[in-house]
Formats: C-alpha cells, structure tokens, sequence
C-alpha cells in the first residue's frame, strides 16, 4: 500500500519533496491504522464485558413475559401498563452484586397490590403481578437498598387503563 502510494505520488509531484510528504503521510497512516486497531479491540472488549449482563435480557424464561431490569438505578421499565385484573408476567432479573444489597437481594413490594417478592444479586426470576380492577397508578418499590421507600429512585408504578 505505501509503495504504491510512493510511486504514485512521485509521479504527480516529483523530486524529493513529494517523497518526503508521502513519508510523512504514510507514518501518519499507520498511526492512524493502529489508533484503528487498538479501537477495535477495546470495543470488542467492552462488548463482551457488556454481554455478561446484557445477556440474559436476550433469553427471556417465558416467551410472554415483560422484562424488567432491577438495579441501583432502580426498575427499568419505571412504569408497567396493564388492563384491569391482568396477570402481567415478569421476566424480572437483578444485574448488581451482593455486597452492594442489603441482604444480598432487591424486593419489589407493595402494599396495594399484596405483593412482596425478593430477587438475588445477579440472578433472575418469572413473578406474576396481578393488576387490580380498579384502574389507576399503583406504586411498588424496592425495600433492601439505596434508602428503599424513601428513595423515589426505587419506586416504579403498575399503570392500570382500561
Ligand atoms: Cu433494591
């Protein structure tokens, strides 16, 4: 590639100045190959590093079930949509580790809903979440981490519409 470039370029330019620039240009080039290079691997590093958590969101445990991400940053999705008395399944799985947890689990609790379910670090699990027949905003929250009720991080809302 850089001896065609040479002999190329010393016919367009000629003489030794055109020599030296396509020197010049084909160092640059290898810079650039190799910053090229180095990319390409760290990103495939950081891709596969990603896929030990990701992975799981790929193969849900039952075909029908709506995943749902719990975390530090709370659940993701922040709001659930369902009709009135449909059972939603959750594919729910938690990506944090033990020693981040309060008993080693995240919860997802509420009051209204009579549900109270607990999820451990890095694992994940299918719940049923029965929607009432009343339509509205239900709230349900996470109680082992991050301050739990009193953080609205970890609230999200079952969205009950007709
Ligand atoms: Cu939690």
């Amino acid at each position: 590639m850089t001896g065609r470039r040479t002999t190329r370029s010393r016919h367009r330019t000629g003489g030794l100045r055109g020599r030296s620039e396509v020197m010049h240009a084909g160092r640059r080039l290898r810079g650039v190959a190799f910053f090229l290079v180095a990319g390409a691997i760290l990103a495939g590093g950081v891709y596969l590093a990603g896929n030990v958590f990701t992975a799981q969101r790929d193969q849900p445990t039952t075909a029908d079930a709506t995943p749902m991400r719990i975390s530090m940053a709370g659940f993701d999705p922040a709001v659930l949509e369902a009709e009135p008395g449909e059972v939603l399944t959750l594919d729910w799985w938690n990506t944090d580790g033990a020693m981040h947890l309060e008993d080693g689990v995240h919860t997802l609790v509420s009051d209204e809903l009579g549900i109270r379910y607990e999820l451990p670090a890095q694992s994940r699990r299918t719940i049923p979440i029965a929607a009432p027949t009343e339509p509205g905003d239900y709230d349900f929250w996470c109680d082992s981490c991050c301050g739990g009720e009193a953080s609205p991080t970890m609230h999200a809302t079952l969205r009950v519409t007709v």
